[in-house]
């Protein structure tokens, strides 16, 4: 097949005059940067993960053969690719191999399963597949099949580990002289996935000019080099851990990415003792886990400088805890896959880290705090915050409607948090306007899983609302008034689960009502009916 027409996301010419002026856009690219370290760092460790140490050439070699064996399967430049890894190297290798071909990944999650996958590979119209034959538990070649079966269009399936009747990576070999020209620094790099705060989840195109502005800029502000060791123990595929400065921004400076299987204390501090991490990134509830742990552990975390917790927010008491814990500098970092991202600064007072969710990287990161209206509201109010910049996207991937809805017409993004901005432009994250679940830095949809609820003959109606939670930040919680044969809780769950949805989507919690009695007269919206049963379950208990 022929290449297809690079995807593209457009900023109006005056902005991407002043973001090239300013040296936030380079003309840098994913293989072009690669390229360089792998030369100039030859023989460095770049990756660590399992019995696994690749250096930076290695990297590249592996990069290459990838990419090439790719090209020779039929795939061409410009074809979308859903990558569903975990934490291992070829997480790595594989995403690196798809830049240098020319391909497109679109990470989908670990715990994603086919409902949400064939979404990816409809809405990216991807044409091939690449996921591990087993992690955590799962077979991921039934899922190939079940994709194939459902979108023929993606025709190539590579398995990490045993085909079984697919190809393997390990057996992909091709031409080096196949590969193509370096891309278009403007022209989209990957597709990201979206929280999905409206329905499914959508499509985020970022350019290589923008993401490696973004975690270019975010070494510097945490204190990433050469020397750093960063550890993933988030899934790699989130947007958090992949460039916050996360796993690219430390290959980046050159230093070194750790991979661990596992975000719990005794997988990572094992890696951390043994590999003298520098740098980790967490949700809140890890934070808070390994915290405790730290206490009693017998491992060696001296080699830990930089904390950074983000993804939900991170109350000051809980923020205390994690310094005290943990005795190494916090960084809390507030970001979204869109792009605009926020961090303390590691020199800032102990009242600022622990008490706000940082400021924006970028001096030309636009930030309005806006009422219901559209307003600006004062500063300390609090009100919706709508941000664009030379890292933040303009729309989405294919989804008019979508994009209809998340940007105003000046291109700002909606990001649907409600914030307070402080002197210096620090803000604080007070809630949002969205309907989502966030729950231990998933976000899940509440109409989404109550579409999925709706489908069970046994459901008259539901609404799916957050509950503050001890743990997790938020729980999920699903309202259902029944109809016909009365059905247990216990089916609900299984029933989402049998829809083929990722797990941290399954209802942590079902409460049966008789009724959504509202006290407000005419008919409200789900936004309004799902704080009314929140207020009503939180008053209960
Ligand atoms: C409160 N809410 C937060 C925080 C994100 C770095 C860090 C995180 C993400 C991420 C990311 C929060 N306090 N500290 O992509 O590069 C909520 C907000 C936000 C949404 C984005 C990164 N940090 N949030 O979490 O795309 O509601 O990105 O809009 O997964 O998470 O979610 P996501």
């Amino acid at each position: 097949s022929s290449s297809r027409v690079p995807l593209r996301q457009v900023w109006p010419p005056a902005l991407v005059a002043r973001y090239r002026a300013a040296g936030h856009w380079r003309g840098e690219t994913f293989p072009g940067f690669l390229r360089e370290r792998a030369e100039r760092l030859a023989g460095d460790i770049a990756v660590v993960g399992g019995d696994t140490r690749l250096t930076y050439a290695q990297l590249w070699q592996e990069a290459g053969r990838i990419g090439a064996g790719l090209l020779a399967q039929g795939l061409a430049p410009g074809d979308r690719v859903v990558v569903q890894l975990g934490n291992v190297p070829e997480f790595v290798t594989v995403v690196c191999g798809l830049f240098r071909a020319g391909l497109i990944p679109v990470y989908a999650l670990p715990a994603h399963r086919i409902t949400e996958v064939a979404h990816f590979a409809r809405k990216a119209e991807a044409t091939a597949y690449i996921a591990a034959a087993s992690y955590d538990g799962f077979d991921y070649r039934t899922l190939a099949r079940d994709l194939q079966a459902q979108v023929p269009a993606v025709q190539h399936v590579i398995i990490v580990g045993e085909g079984a009747g697919f190809t393997a990576l390990e057996a992909l070999a091709g031409d080096l002289e196949q590969l193509p020209p370096d891309p278009d620094p403007q022209s989209v790099a990957f597709l990201q996935i979206s929280g999905g705060s409206t329905g499914l989840s959508k499509l985020i195109p970022r350019t290589h000019d923008d993401y490696l502005y973004s975690f270019r800029a975010s070494n510097a502000i945490c204190g990433i080099t050469q020397d750093s060791v960063y550890l993933v123990a988030l899934p790699a595929a989130h947007n958090f851990p992949m460039s916050s400065p996360g796993f690219f921004g430390t290959l980046y400076a050159g230093g070194r990415v750790v991979l661990s299987p596992g975000a719990g204390p005794e997988t990572a501090f094992a890696l951390i003792a043994r590999e003298r991490v520098t740098c980790i990134g967490l949700v809140p509830p890890l934070a808070l886990l390994w915290a405790q742990a730290a206490a009693t552990t017998t491992q060696d975390l001296s080699s830990l400088q930089v904390v950074q917790v983000g993804g939900a927010k991170l109350v000051p008491e809980a923020a205390r805890r994690v310094i005290a814990g943990l005795g190494c500098t916090l960084q809390q970092v507030f970001g979204m896959a869109e792009g605009l991202v926020n961090y303390t600064r590691l020199h800032d007072s102990e009242e600022i880290i622990v008490s706000t969710q940082g400021r924006p990287i970028s001096e030309d990161d636009e930030v309005l705090v806006v009422d219901d209206h559209g307003h600006p509201v004062a500063e300390g109010e609090t009100g919706h915050l709508l941000t664009r910049g030379p890292y933040t996207i303009r729309c989405y991937h294919n989804d008019p409607a979508a994009n209809a809805r998340a940007f105003t017409e000046d291109g700002f993004y909606r990001t649907g948090d409600m914030v307070q901005r402080l002197p210096g432009g620090y803000l604080v994250v007070q809630g949002r306007a969205s309907d989502h679940i966030n729950r231990a830095g998933e976000k899940i949809s509440a109409e989404e899983i109550e579409d999925h609820l709706l489908a069970h003959p046994s459901v008259f109606d539901a609404a799916v609302v957050s509950i503050p939670d001890a743990y997790l930040g938020e729980r999920s919680c699903a309202f259902i008034i029944a109809q016909g044969e009365p059905t247990k809780a216990a089916s609900l769950k299984a029933w989402v689960r049998s829809r083929g949805l990722a797990a941290f989507k399954v209802p942590d919690q079902i409460v049966f009502v008789d009724a959504f009695g509202t006290t407000a007269v005419g008919k409200i919206s789900r936004r309004e009916l799902r704080a009314q049963l929140r207020e009503r379950f939180m008053q209960q208990t």
